[in-house]
C-alpha cells in the first residue's frame, strides 16, 4: 500500500524545466512555492536557494534557528532574495516563511514531530507519510531546479566518505549534481570525506566544478564575469548537470589543517565503534567535531555558510543580468 502510494506520488512529482514556473507543478500541489519568490521568479529578481538539513541535522536548537534566519539577512544583504527549501506536511516547501523555520527548527528536540533528512530517496516516503523534514544538499536541489531556482548556497558537500571502498558510503548529494542543473556555492567538501575520491566521483558524473581566489584579493572585481558565466554556459548549452562553486572560507575563521585532521580521526574512530553509517554518518561526525572543538568548528561552518551565501547572492545576480 505505500509503496504503491508512493509510487504514485512520485509520478505526481514532475519534472519541470529551469528557470519557468510551471502550471503543473502549482496545481498539483507537492510543492508550494511562496508569493515572494514566485514573484521573483516571474520577474528575473536574483533568489538563493538554501537547505535545511543544516536547521534539522546541523545545528543544535537555538542556534538553528537563529543561523536560519541570519543566513536569510545575509541574502537580501547582498542584493537576493532568500528561499529556504524544506519539507512541511508531506509538502516540498519553496521559500519557507519565518513561522515555518521557526517551527521545524524547534522540532528537533520534540520526539513526535522529528524532522526527517531528505535526500533524493526519501522524498517519496516523506511525501506519503506527510512528514516534516530538512532538505540536503541533493533533496534542496531537485526542489530548486523543479521551480527554476539556479543558485543555491551551502556549507559543505556532502562527497565519498573514507572508506568508500569497504562501506560504499558515496553521499547522493553527487549524483544529483550530474543530473541536476543547479549551480552549488560552497566550501568544498568538507575533510570528514576522501577528498580526492569525491573529486574523481564529481569527474565521473560529469560535474563542473570551480574555485575562487581568497576573499580580499580580486574577487569583487573578478568575481562578475568569472561567477555567473559558468553556470549561463551550462544551461546555454542545456548540459542538464549542476556545477559546484567552492569558495574558500576566509583565513580568519578557518582551522589549522593539522589540529582539524586530528579531531576528524578521533571523530571516525568513534563513529566505527558505536556503529553508526547511512545517513546518520555526517551527523555524527561534525557532531562530534563540535564538541571536540568546544565550539570552534561550529563558528567556521555558520562563517563560512554567510561567507558562501553572500558569494550566491552576487552570483544570482549577475546571472539575472545575464538573462535579461
Ligand atoms: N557536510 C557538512 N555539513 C552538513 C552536510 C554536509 O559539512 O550539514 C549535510 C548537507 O545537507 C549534505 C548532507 O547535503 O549533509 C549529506 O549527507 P549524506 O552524506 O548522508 O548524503
Ligand atoms: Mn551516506
Amino acid at each position: 500500500m505505500t509503496l504503491i502510494h508512493s509510487l504514485r506520488t512520485l509520478r505526481r512529482f514532475p519534472r519541470v524545466a529551469p528557470a519557468s514556473i510551471s502550471k503543473r507543478y502549482i496545481s498539483n500541489n507537492l510543492i508550494s512555492v511562496s508569493e515572494e519568490i514566485k514573484q521573483a521568479l516571474n520577474n528575473n529578481t536574483p533568489v538563493v536557494a538554501l537547505e535545511s538539513t543544516v536547521i534539522t541535522h546541523g545545528l543544535k536548537y537555538p542556534e538553528n534557528l537563529e543561523f536560519a534566519l541570519a543566513v536569510e539577512q545575509t541574502v537580501r544583504d547582498n542584493g537576493a532574495i532568500p528561499a529556504t527549501i524544506g519539507f512541511f506536511e508531506g509538502k516540498g516547501v519553496v521559500g519557507a516563511s519565518k513561522e515555518q523555520i521557526t517551527y521545524l527548527a524547534e522540532a528537533i528536540n520534540d520526539p513526535e514531530r522529528k524532522p526527517t533528512k531528505v535526500s533524493r530517496r526519501d522524498i517519496p516516503h516523506v511525501l506519503s507519510k506527510k512528514l516534516l523534514g530538512g532538505t540536503t544538499i541533493a533533496g534542496t536541489m531537485i526542489l530548486a531546479n523543479k521551480v527554476g531556482i539556479d543558485v543555491f548556497a551551502t556549507g559543505g558537500l556532502g562527497g565519498v566518505h573514507r572508506g568508500a571502498e569497504i562501506n560504499f558510503d558515496i553521499s547522493a548529494d553527487l549524483s544529483e549534481l550530474g543530473r541536476t542543473p543547479v549551480g552549488v556555492v560552497c566550501s568544498g567538501p568538507k575533510s570528514i570525506l576522501d577528498i580526492a575520491k569525491t573529486m574523481e566521483y564529481l569527474e565521473t558524473a560529469g560535474v563542473h566544478v570551480s574555485t575562487y581566489g581568497p576573499k580580499g584579493t580580486n574577487i569583487p572585481g573578478f568575481f562578475a564575469p568569472d561567477s555567473g558565466v559558468p553556470v549561463y554556459a551550462n544551461s546555454q548549452f542545456n548540459l542538464q548537470s549542476g556545477s559546484v562553486f567552492c569558495v574558500p572560507a576566509p583565513a580568519e575563521i578557518s582551522l589549522s589543517r593539522d589540529f582539524i585532521d586530528g579531531v576528524i580521526a578521533e571523530a571516525l574512530l568513534e563513529a566505527n565503534k558505536q556503529g553508526i553509517s547511512g545517513k546518520e554518518i555526517t551527523p555524527f561526525l561534525l557532531g562530534a567535531i563540535i564538541k571536540s572543538t568546544n565550539g570552534e568548528s561550529l563558528k567556521c561552518n555558520v562563517g563560512f555558510l554567510h561567507n558562501n551565501a553572500a558569494f550566491g547572492a552576487k552570483i544570482a545576480k549577475e546571472l539575472a543580468a545575464l538573462k535579461v
